[in-house]
């Protein structure tokens, strides 16, 4: 099981997006495990995106994370990380897949809705830096007997 950290941006709060986005990840048969509706401090928004900050948009970016409340999610399942890329789409909204959270709901390309941790290794650093010990969940879910199948001794 990999957990990732998802952020719906102050975008998709302000435009009350977090229902339907939410939705889709819970529809695939993902677990959230952590949530929390908040404000990112402009310390904690340069950390996470602090390998962008030799960017040009850098100084919007976080301006923009830490412009409205956002909702952080934990959410888990096997694959999860690659998983929840694939929902969000391509970078771009201008450019993003329909069916995709971004290619459906956004055309902006700095205002795209979300953020999802794109490695184990960051995915791992970034839970890290928005849920304290504790605030991640470990719960079993009814639905998984029949969201994986287990009879190989492992979730497939
Ligand atoms: P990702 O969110 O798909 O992982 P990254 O390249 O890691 O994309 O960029 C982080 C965030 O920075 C993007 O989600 C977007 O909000 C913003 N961003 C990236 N590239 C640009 C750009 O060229 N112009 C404006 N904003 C950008
Ligand atoms: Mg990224």
């Amino acid at each position: 099981m990999e957990t990732t950290l998802i952020i719906l941006k102050p975008d998709a709060v302000q435009r009350g997006l977090m229902g339907r986005i939410l939705t889709r990840f819970e529809d695939k048969g993902l677990q959230i495990v952590g949530a929390k509706l908040t404000m990112i401090a402009p310390s904690l928004a340069q950390t996470h995106y602090e390998a962008h900050q030799s960017k040009p948009f850098y100084p919007g970016l976080v301006r923009f994370m830490t412009s409205s409340p956002v909702l952080i999610l934990a959410v888990r399942g096997v694959g999860a990380i690659t998983i929840a890329r694939n929902l969000m789409g391509a970078t771009f909204g201008s450019k993003a897949a329909p069916g995709t959270i971004r290619g459906d709901l956004g055309v902006s390309n700095s205002f795209n809705l979300i953020h999802g941790s794109d490695s184990p290794e960051a995915a791992q650093r970034e839970l890290r830096l928005f849920f304290a010990p504790g605030e991640v969940l470990d719960f079993p879910r009814a639905a998984d007997a029949w969201v994986y199948d287990s009879a190989g001794g492992k979730p497939e």
